[in-house]
């Protein structure tokens, strides 16, 4: 396939969220397109970094609690993973409560085969269907069995990345395509000291840095741009009145680009919002959930306090 062909392919809602959030004057792209090939191995990077202590907090939790929560999980339910699954995480659940079929559901396909393949051998018993989709979008899940009950699996606080709005949406929504009798069991990352929360999203090794400066080279080979990445800087805050941690690309000198053919102008100390991650109390996380449809049955967090898991009912 010519460059030119690639380039025609380019996903018309990725199109569509950077020629409008490129608009001033205040410019934001959605989180969700960080991760192409490269973006989806520098978040894998990212979980493994001493200062970002999510994934470690989390997974040390899912060990602790998982034959406590195994037992308000019904026998037989399916597991639906909202993301391709994490290599230590899900089989640590998967393992808890022996599903017989589990659906991962991810828009990045590769990523998703590439993780099925590998749990395929590590639980040669088990069904795995995975689904090519955006789970923010519609969506189909297989059905094997009319009647099994669902267990939905959305851990990594990647709730936190959604703004109040979208997330008691996607709640909703979740509850919908999981149907009658299903559960949840979320992450949700607190909130603590932003001696801690700032490191954990501005590393000393600088790989969130890439991670965020890899949407710009995204832009550019998808989209047919010429943004000059030079110019552009990682940069990390707290904001404190929406309680979330807002990553940006923070522009050095004025440019002028184009991004499939249109053109854009971005000014000196401007810069280009690209995530947020929203941190969690008790208190929030609960009327979160409620707003959303489902009824917290137990809570998980370990001894700092640091992050939750939330076992819920539809
Ligand atoms: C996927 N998500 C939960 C991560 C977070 O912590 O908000 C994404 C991330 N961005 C920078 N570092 C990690």
């Amino acid at each position: 396939m010519s460059e030119a062909d690639f380039k025609l392919q380019a996903d018309p809602q990725f199109r569509a969220d950077v020629l409008a959030g490129l608009k001033g004057p205040r410019r934001a792209i959605p989180a969700r397109w960080f991760y192409d090939e490269r973006g989806s191995q520098l978040f894998d990077d990212i979980t493994h970094l001493p200062e970002y202590y999510p994934t470690r907090t989390e997974t040390d939790l899912l060990k602790d609690c998982r034959a406590e929560f195994a037992k308000h999980i019904p026998a037989g339910a399916a597991v639906v993973e909202f993301g391709a699954g994490s290599a230590t995480k899900t089989p640590l659940l998967l393992e808890a409560i022996r599903p017989d079929i589990y659906i991962p559901v991810d828009i990045s396909g590769d990523y998703l085969r590439m993780s099925a393949e590998v749990l395929a051998g590590q639980f040669p018993d088990l069904t795995i269907r995975p689904v090519e989709a955006d789970f923010s979008q519609d969506m189909h899940l297989p059905t094997d069995k009319p009647s099994e009950a669902r267990l939905g699996f959305f851990p990594g606080s990647t709730i936190g990345n959604f703004v109040p709005r979208s997330s008691v949406d996607l709640l909703r929504h979740m509850r919908g395509h999981l149907g009658q009798g299903a559960m949840l069991l979320i992450g949700f990352d607190r909130i603590k000291p932003v001696e801690i929360l700032l490191p954990a999203y501005d590393d000393a090794a600088g790989v969130t840095a890439a991670f965020n400066l890899n949407l710009l080279v995204r832009i550019n080979r998808e989209l047919d741009g010429n943004i000059p990445v030079e110019a552009f800087s990682h940069q990390v805050q707290w904001n404190d009145r929406e309680a979330r941690i807002e990553m940006h690309l923070r522009c050095a000198w004025d440019v002028q680009f184009t991004v499939s053919g249109k053109e854009f102008q971005i000014q000196a100390g401007e810069s280009i919002h690209t995530e947020n991650s929203h941190k969690f109390d008790l208190r929030s996380l609960r009327i979160l959930l409620r707003a959303g449809g489902w009824t917290p049955v137990a809570e998980y967090s370990d001894a700092q306090e640091w992050f939750t898991l939330v076992l819920a009912e539809a």
